[in-house]
C-alpha cells in the first residue's frame, strides 16, 4: 500500500486516537472535540518519527457509524472488524489506545483481537495529564494482555517522546526504513457543494473505497488526506467537506469542516472544484470557484456524475461527448465571467470516467503556476506584443520602466511606472489578460500590480 512504514491508531471512540495523531503529526489536522466519533474518515499524515518517515493514520472510521447497541453490548460488528483487521494487516505498526480509567468491554474486545498481533502492537494509555492520573491507572488496562504499555499524554505530550523512541525502534529494528524526501509533487484539493461526488472522486482517484460516500448531503466533515503516484509524481489530495447554501448556519463541526475546506484550497496547488453535472452550474458552484480564485489557486472545473446526464452506455462515444463538453464550457463561460479559460472536464467518479485526466490538467496548471520567465525576455517580449503601453497616447502620462516577476505560484508581477495615478483604470487588467495570453497562464490566476518609482538622475 504505501512504500512508507504503516503506523495504525486503533481504539474505541473517544480514546484520544486524533489527539494523539495530531501530537505525533505536530500541527492540528483532524478534528477533535470531546465528543464519540468525531472523525469518520481514516487521515493519514506522513511524519518523521526520528530519523525515519512513517504513515500515520488514525482509524476512528472504524469504531464509529456501527451500531452502537452492540458496542455497548461487548459485541464488535463484523462490517468494523474486517475493516480493523485489514488495517492490522496492513500496518507495520499498531498504537491501540485505551483511557486510563475508562478501560470497558469494548477495550477487551478489541485487545482480543489485537492480541493476536501482539508483536506489533504497542498499548498507549491515553489522557495520562497528571502524576495523580498515572498512579490510578486501573488494573484493567494491565489485564489487556499487552506487555509493553506506554502512557501519554497528547496534551501536556507527557509519555510522547518515549513512544515517538519506542515507533522509532521498532521500525528501525524492523529494517523498514525509508529515508528518501517524502515531500509531494503537487497537492490536490477536492472541493465543491454538498453531495456533488468530491468523495466518489476522491475514491476513484485513488481507486478504493478510502472514504465514505453517501447521498446525504455533508458526509464528509473534515479533510481527508491521501496520496498517489501518478506518471511518477507524488501526488497529495485532500477530500474535503461540502459547502452548503448557508455555511453559516451550519452546525459547529460542519462549520469546522468549511474552515479546514477553507484552509485545504489555501494549502493546495491545484484545486478540483467539483460540481453536479446533473443540476448544472449553480450559483453555489461559482461562490466556490470565487473562494478558490480569492486564493489565487489554479483549479479544473469537474463536472460530475456525467452518467446521470447522459446514461451510462453513451458516455463512450467521443464524439458526442466532445460535443457536450463544448456546450458546457460555452454555458460556464457565459455565465461566469471568471471562467475564460477554466479547464472544464466530463467526468463520472462513478465509472472512474475522465478521472485521470483531471489529474493531467492539475498537473499542467501547476507546472504553469510554478513557471518563472527571466526579466530580459519578459520586458522584451511585451515591448514586441505590446506596443501601445509604451507608445502612443499612453505615454503621454504614463512611462512605464519595465516590469518583472517577483514570484511564483501565483505568478505574480510588478510593473515599475513614474505614477500610480496615471494608470488608467482598467489597465490592470488589460495587462493581465494580456500576460496570460502571450506568456500562457492561462487558468493560472496571475497578480499584475505596479510600483511608483522615480526615474533615476531626476529628483
Ligand atoms: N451516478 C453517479 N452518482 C454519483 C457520482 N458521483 C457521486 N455520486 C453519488 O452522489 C452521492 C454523493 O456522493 P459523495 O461522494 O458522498 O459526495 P460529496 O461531494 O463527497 O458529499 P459531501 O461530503 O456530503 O459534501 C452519492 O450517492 C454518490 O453515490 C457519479 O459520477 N455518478
Ligand atoms: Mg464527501
Amino acid at each position: 500500500m504505501s512504500k512508507y512504514p504503516v503506523v495504525s491508531i486503533v481504539g474505541k471512540p473517544n480514546t484520544g486516537k486524533s489527539s494523539l495523531f495530531n501530537a505525533i503529526v505536530g500541527r492540528g489536522k483532524s478534528i477533535v472535540f470531546d465528543e464519540a466519533g468525531t472523525t469518520i474518515d481514516i487521515n493519514r499524515e506522513i511524519v518523521n518519527v526520528g530519523n525515519v518517515k512513517v504513515l500515520l493514520q488514525d482509524t476512528g472510521g472504524y469504531v464509529l457509524r456501527d451500531d452502537d447497541a452492540d458496542l455497548l453490548k461487548g459485541k464488535i460488528a463484523k462490517r468494523v472488524r474486517d475493516l480493523l483487521l485489514k488495517a492490522v494487516e496492513e500496518s507495520d505498526l499498531i498504537l491501540f489506545t485505551v483511557t486510563y480509567n475508562e478501560v470497558d468491554i469494548v477495550d477487551l474486545e478489541l485487545a482480543k483481537i489485537l492480541r493476536k498481533y501482539e508483536d506489533k502492537v504497542k498499548l498507549v494509555v491515553t489522557k495520562v495529564d497528571t502524576i495523580k492520573q498515572r498512579l490510578e491507572v486501573v488494573d484493567e488496562v494491565y489485564r489487556l494482555g499487552f506487555k509493553k504499555i506506554y502512557f501519554v499524554s497528547s496534551k501536556t505530550k507527557y509519555g510522547l517522546e518515549e513512544l515517538l523512541g519506542a515507533i522509532e525502534m521498532f521500525i528501525v529494528s524492523a529494517g523498514n526504513v525509508v529515508s528518501e524526501d517524502a515531500s509531494e509533487d503537487l497537492s490536490i484539493a477536492i472541493v465543491g457543494r454538498v453531495n456533488v461526488g468530491k468523495s466518489s472522486f476522491f475514491n476513484a482517484l485513488l481507486r478504493s473505497d478510502r472514504v465514505i460516500v453517501d447521498d446525504k448531503p455533508g458526509t464528509t466533515r473534515d479533510s481527508v488526506d491521501d496520496f498517489l503516484e501518478y506518471k511518477g509524481k507524488r501526488i497529495r489530495i485532500v477530500d474535503t467537506a461540502g459547502f452548503r447554501k448557508s455555511i453559516f448556519k451550519a452546525g459547529r463541526i460542519e462549520s469546522f469542516g468549511i474552515e479546514r475546506a477553507w484552509k485545504s484550497i489555501e494549502r493546495c496547488d491545484v484545486a478540483v472544484v467539483v460540481i453536479d453535472g446533473k443540476e448544472g452550474f449553480t450559483k453555489q458552484d461559482k461562490k466556490v470557484m470565487g473562494i478558490v480564485l480569492e486564493n489565487y489557486k489554479p483549479y479544473v472545473l469537474c463536472v460530475n456524475k456525467w452518467d446521470l446526464v447522459v446514461g451510462e452506455d453513451k458516455i463512450n462515444d467521443e464524439k458526442e461527448m466532445k460535443k457536450y463538453q463544448k456546450a458546457f464550457a460555452d454555458f460556464v463561460s457565459r455565465t461566469f465571467e471568471l471562467s475564460n479559460y477554466t479547464p472544464i472536464v466530463l467526468v463520472s467518479a462513478k465509472l472512474g470516467y475522465n478521472v485521470d485526466k483531471v489529474l493531467d490538467i492539475a498537473i499542467e496548471l501547476n507546472k504553469k503556476s510554478k513557471k518563472r520567465i527571466s526579466t530580459g525576455l519578459f520586458n522584451r517580449t511585451l515591448r514586441k506584443e505590446i506596443p501601445e503601453m509604451f507608445d502612443g497616447e499612453l505615454s503621454t502620462k504614463l512611462r512605464i520602466y519595465y516590469s518583472t516577476q517577483v514570484e511564483a505560484s501565483p505568478p505574480t508581477f510588478v510593473t515599475f511606472v513614474n505614477k500610480l495615478g496615471n494608470v488608467p483604470n482598467g489597465f490592470g487588467n488589460f495587462l493581465t489578460r494580456k500576460i496570460t495570453e502571450i506568456f500562457d497562464f492561462k487558468g493560472v490566476p496571475i497578480k499584475v500590480n505596479f510600483i511608483e518609482k522615480e526615474r533615476k538622475g531626476k529628483p
